[in-house]
């Protein structure tokens, strides 16, 4: 299995997390991301949001994500699990299947879809629509409609959590791609693999919190050592 982070995603130009928020204003993404500043102030979020989905739809998956992809196809099986928000494996999946089923690319997404609205009070999920003057609210309750995605302080789903545990439980291997390891409950999905008695692969520009549990770490772009590592 894979868990990947903002890393993978950095050489397609989506910032990472700890400076996605450097790039608007003057906010910090762990002051922004969270549900206490979203029910304070829902039109600054709304349009941090609005302005991320803008610059990620411009963004293409990049030669980490569709050698990640291949990898996947060729097993038949479906192993990636991805703290990523900007559905750039999807995409890759879809590119890289051509007209084959995409399925064992496609990622498990614990940290939700930015591409993507939920309703706040009946969770009913649609697509993201352009920020207008007023909030958006739920066709079906008129609650208020945030994007689907856990914001900090928020559970995660608590059944794509589950098959995310399962699948590192049973991994022989997990390779972890561009993530810092810091963000709970996710950091905590290739410890997982470790107990089980299976190995972890670290793909990371740096060293993080999990380097010392590792395996292996190859210190090194995503887009660079993915594609040499799984072809
Ligand atoms: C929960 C969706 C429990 C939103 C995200 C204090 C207050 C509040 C909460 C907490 C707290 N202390 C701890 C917590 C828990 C908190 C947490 O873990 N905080 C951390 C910061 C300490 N967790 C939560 O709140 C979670 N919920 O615990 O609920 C609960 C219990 C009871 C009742 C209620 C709740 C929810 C966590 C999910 C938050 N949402 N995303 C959005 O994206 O807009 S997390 C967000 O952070 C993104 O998903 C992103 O992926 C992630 C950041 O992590 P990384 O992916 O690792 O990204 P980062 O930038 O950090 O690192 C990038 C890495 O890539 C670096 O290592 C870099 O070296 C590397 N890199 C860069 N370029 C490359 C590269 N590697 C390879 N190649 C390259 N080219
Ligand atoms: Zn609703």
């Amino acid at each position: 299995m894979a868990l990947t982070g903002a890393g993978i995603s950095a050489e397609s130009g989506v910032p990472t997390f700890r400076d996605a928020g450097g790039l608007w204003r003057s906010y910090r993404p762990e002051e922004l991301a969270t549900i206490g500043a979203f029910e304070r102030d829902p039109r600054t979020v709304w349009e941090w949001y609005a302005w991320r989905r803008g610059f990620v739809a411009e963004c293409q998956p990049n030669d980490g994500h569709r050698a990640l992809a291949r990898f996947f196809l060729a097993r038949g099986t479906a192993g990636i699990v991805t703290q990523n928000v900007d559905g750039l494996h999807t995409r890759a999946a879809l590119k890289e299947a051509g007209d084959g089923p995409p399925d064992a690319a496609l990622p498990i997404e614990i940290h939700g879809a930015i591409a993507r609205d939920r309703c706040n009070r009946c969770g009913l999920r649609a697509d993201a629509e352009p920020l207008g003057d007023s909030l958006p609210r739920c066709a079906a309750c008129g609650g208020m409609r945030r994007p689907d995605v856990v914001l900090f302080g928020e559970m995660l789903d608590s059944e794509l959590l589950a098959r995310a545990h399962r699948l590192a439980e049973r991994a022989d291997l997990c390779l972890v791609i561009g993530t810092s390891a810091v963000v709970q409950p996710a950091a905590g999905i290739p410890l997982a693999t470790l107990h089980g008695g299976g190995s972890v692969i670290e793909v990371n520009t740096e060293a993080t919190e999990l380097t010392g549990a590792a395996t292996v770490e190859v210190r090194g772009a995503a887009g660079v050592v993915l594609p040499a590592l799984l072809g």
